[in-house]
């Protein structure tokens, strides 16, 4: 017998990383929006990656006892890498992903989906520097990432005017054709992502978001800047 599934619109990735304390009520939460308050079908794929915690055996967990919810596990860490992988195969219309912390806003996932689903726009990207934007965020993240974004501007011409909100999504079709050029596999693979849609002249949306920090971060800021910094190089020769 032929199971055809049917056809889903969205794919919401959350990449999670050591997330045990919080994977579990922000993943519910995530499910009960995209059941309540969209008008798209939508499943939600939970990408671990060599989490040292509980995290795989809470996302397994749940992904058996609800339906809409997949649990995917990879060996090899980095969030770009994760991200890459989970949209690279999915059979929705529309890839998107968003960090576990729910820092943006859900409010903000119909406005970045809903262009892509009616084919106006090949890529989305939530933002914390638009005039609708709304933030509330720690002096030393803001600066550094405002150093970064002017840097980033002048090196590489981009236009874009947030590089890093972790809630981005495309048209499925495109980031197929693009994902295989985007080399980095951890944090600079959101810039590479953008700046190569830019560059090929895809169609790019900027929504913005609101945005409430979560202090508890994976991120190494320091290191991750230092490695920001040489994926701008090596963007800016490839040009
Ligand atoms: N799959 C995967 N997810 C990761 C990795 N590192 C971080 N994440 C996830 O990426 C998202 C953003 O991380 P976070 O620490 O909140 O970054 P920040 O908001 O920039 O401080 C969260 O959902 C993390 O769990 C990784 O190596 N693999
Ligand atoms: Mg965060």
């Amino acid at each position: 017998m032929v199971h055809l599934s049917p056809h889903i619109d969205v794919e919401v990735v959350v990449p999670v990383y050591n997330e045990a304390a919080q994977v579990r009520a922000h993943v519910e939460r995530l499910r009960r929006w995209l059941d309540e308050a969209v008008a798209f079908t939508a499943e939600v794929t939970v990408v671990d990656n060599a989490s040292t915690d509980d995290t795989m055996a809470i996302v397994s967990d749940l992904a058996s006892s609800t339906p809409g919810i997949t649990a995917v596990h990879l060996e090899r860490k980095g969030r770009g890498g994760a991200i890459r992988q989970a949209w690279m195969r999915s059979d929705a219309t529309v890839v998107a992903y968003m960090d576990v912390d729910l820092s943006t806003d859900l409010a903000a996932l119909g406005p970045l989906v809903e262009p892509l689903l009616r084919d106006e726009h090949d890529l989305a990207v939530g933002s914390r520097r638009l005039p609708g934007s709304q933030v509330s965020r720690g002096a030393r993240r803001e600066l550094i990432s405002r150093g970064y974004l002017a840097i980033a501007h002048v090196a590489l011409g981009t236009r874009i005017t947030d590089l890093q909100c972790g809630f981005k999504a495309m048209r499925t079709k495109a980031a197929r054709d693009l994902l295989p050029e985007v080399a980095d596999d951890e944090w600079f693979f959101d810039t590479e992502l953008l700046v190569l849609a830019e560059r090929r002249g895809l169609r790019i949306t900027e929504v913005p978001v609101t945005w409430v920090d979560d202090p508890d971060t994976r991120v190494r800021v320091l290191s991750t800047a230092w490695k920001d910094l040489q994926g701008v190089e090596r963007l800016r020769r490839r040009r």
